[in-house]
């Protein structure tokens, strides 16, 4: 492969509803589609997970912008390829700004997977299919809202409920879901909300039997997630905290987490989630793929991801209806009691929507 061209769209896209974690709210979803076109004319596509304010890390649409623009396209342009797995090294020299690297990589994956006419998944090496889902619920203004979104997932399928959970609305929260619904598989997510202070707090959680609590503690830290978790007896999930396999293996040397939420994005992309993956098979960590509010591009990469063998724990990939009046691709995704039929077309799986792609697109360039 022999990249030629690449196409930058910056789109803007409204969410169904306003989705609130304890950094913030998020109603209209900004992000970058990369497209790359080879010498014989094929598209792959990526997305960016950069939100439009660096709340949850510290890239954003525009900081994604500028490092594809001014260093990851012309490291890529014209470079002979021949497996995606070579864009690390390719990118190596470049520090962080993981979610644009991942955004241009992905675009490339679906590439290698058209042009060798097989399924993304199979490219990855995945053989879950159908995939099982949950779904993430954020804060809302009262417990019965909550309870109400809740009833309907829970009627729906999904395979477990996450909440998020912030100082002021935890506890409470959990152990009211948890009366009404004894047995579902819950769990909550903190996104950082809580300090070492707040352990008296989070061993109250313990008595709801959740799944897992993810991501308590702050956002670049493993140390002290690793005292919080020998004092918890609810697993701890880390996401923000892990942006590399590096990072992943000393926060599993280190008993800061029983589970990682592998994020494509936060990670650089698929071929390091994929080693991810590996070293928590290898360690006994169970994973599953987080979300970031994708379109439906994200989201067929996220799909593709979740079929590797030691995805053991429903993900956050829910059906794009739930998020979207209309989305980017064709057909949406669909959930079915919490399952998602993993396609079998080339590449990512899903036709691009390109009317829809031209309706939510505020700027385009051609590199
Ligand atoms: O922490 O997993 C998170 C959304 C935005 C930012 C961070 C997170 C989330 C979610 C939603 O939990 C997952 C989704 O439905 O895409
Ligand atoms: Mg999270």
């Amino acid at each position: 492969m022999n990249i030629q061209e690449v196409v930058l769209r910056h789109l803007k896209m409204e969410l169904k509803f306003p989705f609130t974690t304890s950094f913030g709210t998020i109603q209209t979803r900004e992000f970058i589609l990369v497209e790359v076109k080879d010498e014989q004319g094929v598209s792959g596509w990526g997305e960016s997970v950069a939100f439009m304010s660096p709340l949850y890390s510290e890239e954003t649409l525009q900081t994604n912008w500028h490092m594809l623009e001014d260093f990851l396209i012309p490291m890529l342009k014209g470079k002979e390829i021949s497996h995606p797995d070579e864009l690390v090294e390719l990118f190596a020299s470049i520090r962080k700004n993981n979610m644009a690297k991942s955004a241009i990589e992905g675009a490339v994956w679906d590439l290698y997977a058209k042009r060798q006419n097989l399924p993304l998944y199979q490219c990855l090496g995945g053989e879950r299919t159908p995939i099982e889902v949950g779904i993430s619920i954020g804060i809302q203004d009262s417990i019965e809202e909550l309870l109400a979104i809740v009833k309907k997932h829970v009627e729906a399928g999904y395979k477990r409920i996450k909440v998020k959970i912030k100082p002021g609305w935890d506890v409470d929260v959990i152990r009211e879901i948890r009366r009404i619904y004894p047995e579902i598989a819950l769990m909550a997510d903190a996104n950082s909300a809580y300090r070492l202070e707040d352990l008296d707090l989070l061993k109250q959680l313990d008595e709801f039997n959740l799944m897992m609590i993810e991501q308590p503690l702050a956002s670049d830290d493993i140390v002290d997630h690793a005292m919080v978790q020998k004092e918890l007896k609810t697993p701890i999930c880390l996401d923000e905290s892990i942006h590399s396999c590096e990072d992943a293996r000393k926060a599993i040397q280190l008993g800061s987490c029983k589970i990682i939420n592998i994020k494509v994005g936060r990670v650089g992309g698929l071929t390091e989630s994929k080693k991810i993956h590996d070293l928590c098979k290898e360690k006994g960590i169970d994973v599953w793929c987080g979300g970031m509010l994708e379109a439906g591009v994200g989201r067929a990469h996220n799909i593709a991801l979740t079929t590797l063998s030691n995805f053991t724990l429903p993900g956050d990939t829910a059906a794009s209806s739930r998020y979207w009046e209309k989305d980017i691709i064709q057909p949406e995704v669909t959930v079915h009691d919490g399952l998602i039929t993993v396609p079998e077309e080339a590449g990512m799986g899903y036709e691009m929507d390109l009317d829809a792609v031209e309706q939510f697109t505020l700027k385009k360039k051609v590199y």
